[in-house]
């Protein structure tokens, strides 16, 4: 690990879990890209579910998989309350399939996943950073971040178990796989924490089964687990930030919330933002005409309006900017009945003498 400054720290990190063919890794993968994604790129604008997997000869000798099994997610910066900072580099390994034959592609001396997975030494000379499924082939159009000096040396790594139902791949399968991975881990002196992925799906005995494989006397209880969800936001950043807390052999260490505490949190912080935002719409937007465009470019500078976009994406404002035109409107119709309720009698006793 490099000492940058006082207070900034780098440390690279390699995410490691099962992958492989539909064989052995069922019908989706454990969750580790989109784990990267939301660590490195947390709002909700920036975050994809579906990540390369299976790929064409093109992309994979292309310079952002560059003939690897691993991808280099970049750099980001954060922050534990104590005033450390933290400098993550991220790399997945993984095992990339070639969609003509639909087996690993052949690349140098290739060692089973679960020995390679665990390289401390990374090289790769000219690749590029990944951002996302859309980016290979038109590069260009994207932020273009090379590896440094094409390699990394890793200093812990985070090692990740899905704990929900996927059709074709078997716990026991999962279970033995990860620890084969955690064994060669440990044979590196590297610290590793173990992340349980897709807790918003979880399936009670495999989360159990997760727990009870970080208890195995042989790891002498120095892996801690961290349940994640990425879909959800939730978790992400403390398995990281503990990893960089053991690799700086920090006394004082983050606690770990259950995943359901955790979520009621993510939630209360979702909610409280909602509210912000609310507050900020009614007091600029009264009128039922306004459009979308318009808001977006009148509001989009305060911060009520970006934290909530971060948290729910431009979609999930437009929703909201939505619903609150509907109800401008629908109160709008509503005041109106009222004034013609209240002419009504007056209209009624004009009606009336010419009925009778
Ligand atoms: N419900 C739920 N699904 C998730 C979550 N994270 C990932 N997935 C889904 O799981 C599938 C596989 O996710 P990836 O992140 O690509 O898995 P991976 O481990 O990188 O797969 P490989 O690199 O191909 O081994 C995708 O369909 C994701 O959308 C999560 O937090 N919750
Ligand atoms: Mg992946």
């Amino acid at each position: 690990m490099a000492r940058k400054g006082e207070s900034i720290r780098t440390i690279n990190v390699a995410v490691v879990g099962l992958s492989g063919v539909e064989k052995d890794k069922g019908h989706a993968g454990i969750g580790k890209s989109c784990l990267c994604n939301r660590f490195i790129r947390p709002h909700a604008e920036d975050y994809n579910i579906d990540h390369i997997s299976v790929l064409s000869q093109t992309d994979f000798s292309g310079r952002v998989v560059n003939n690897d099994h691993f991808l280099y997610w970049g750099e980001v910066l954060k922050s534990i309350d104590d005033g450390i900072d933290y400098q993550f580099s991220l790399i997945e390994q993984t095992e990339f399939i070639d969609d003509a034959s639909f087996q690993p592609f052949k690349g140098g001396k290739m060692e089973p996943y679960v020995k390679r997975c665990t390289a401390t030494k990374i090289s790769s000379a000219e690749k590029l950073m990944y951002i996302c499924k859309n980016q290979l082939g038109i590069e260009k159009e994207y932020e273009q971040k090379v590896l440094p000096d094409g390699r990394l040396s890793i200093d812990g790594f985070v090692c990740v178990f899905d704990v929900s139902v996927v059709p074709s791949r078997s716990i026991e399968k999962q279970v033995d796989f990860c620890a084969a991975i955690l064994n060669n881990i440990l044979k590196t002196k590297k610290p590793v924490v173990m992340v349980t992925t897709k807790n918003d799906e979880s399936n009670d005995s495999f989360v159990r089964e997760a727990h009870k494989l970080v208890q195995r006397s042989e790891y002498k209880g120095n892996i801690p687990l961290v349940e994640s969800s990425s879909h959800e936001n939730v978790n992400i950043d403390l398995g990281f930030l503990l990893l960089a807390q053991i690799i700086d052999k920090t006394k004082l260490r983050l606690k770990i919330p259950s995943y359901s505490e955790a979520a009621l949190a993510r939630k209360e912080i979702m909610d409280a933002a909602s509210d912000a935002f609310m507050r900020l719409i009614r007091i600029h937007v009264t009128d039922c005409h306004a459009l979308w465009s318009q808001t977006q470019k009148k509001l989009n500078s305060h911060k009520e309006w970006i934290h909530f976009v971060q948290l729910f994406g431009l979609d999930g404002t437009q929703r909201l900017f939505k619903r609150h035109i509907k109800k401008l409107k629908d109160e709008q119709m509503a005041k109106q009945v009222a004034r013609y309720m209240e002419m009504l009698p007056d209209v009624l006793h004009d009606l009336i003498p010419v009925l009778l």
